[in-house]
């Protein structure tokens, strides 16, 4: 049964002009572009979709990269697309990511990993309501 997750290409891989690129690779595994918005995030919207990660050393720098430029923002749906989508970004150090992934073969350093997507079916419902309010 389809699932829909939330994904961001974030602010350096627009900047970079790798928004075709990155959304292709989705497209090509059959994932289907439900919404798609280019725009900033809001820091409250940031705070919200990064909550677990309060306090941690990391935080602030975080909230200000993704809040620095604009992203791309999508909800895409397929089958078990959480799972679909974390593979094909890779693992979240892109220099950990193995090559044919999106942050392996884009990225290379962890605080500018290029691309977000939901943990979990929960995290995506409560995303996609942060992002686009449904
Ligand atoms: P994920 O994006 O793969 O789910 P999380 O652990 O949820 O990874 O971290 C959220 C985001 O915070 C990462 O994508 C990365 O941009 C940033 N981040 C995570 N850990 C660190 C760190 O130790 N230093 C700097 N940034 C980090
Ligand atoms: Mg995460």
């Amino acid at each position: 049964m389809d699932q829909r997750t939330y994904v961001m290409v974030k602010p350096d891989a627009v900047a970079r002009g790798l928004i075709a690129q990155i959304i292709q690779r989705f497209e090509d595994t059959g994932l289907v572009i439900e919404r798609l918005e280019l725009g900033m995030v809001t820091r409250d919207q940031a705070a919200a979709n990064y909550a677990e990660h309060e306090g941690k050393p990391f935080y602030e720098g975080l909230i200000d990269y993704i809040t620095s430029g604009p992203v791309v923002k999508m909800v895409l749906r397929g089958p078990e697309s959480v799972m679909v989508v974390r593979k094909l970004m890779g693992a979240t150090n892109p220099r950990d990511a193995a090559p044919g992934t999106i942050r392996g073969d884009y990225g290379l350093v962890l605080d500018a990993n290029v691309v977000h997507g939901s943990d979990s079916p929960e995290s995506a419902k409560r995303e996609i309501a942060i992002f686009f309010g449904e």
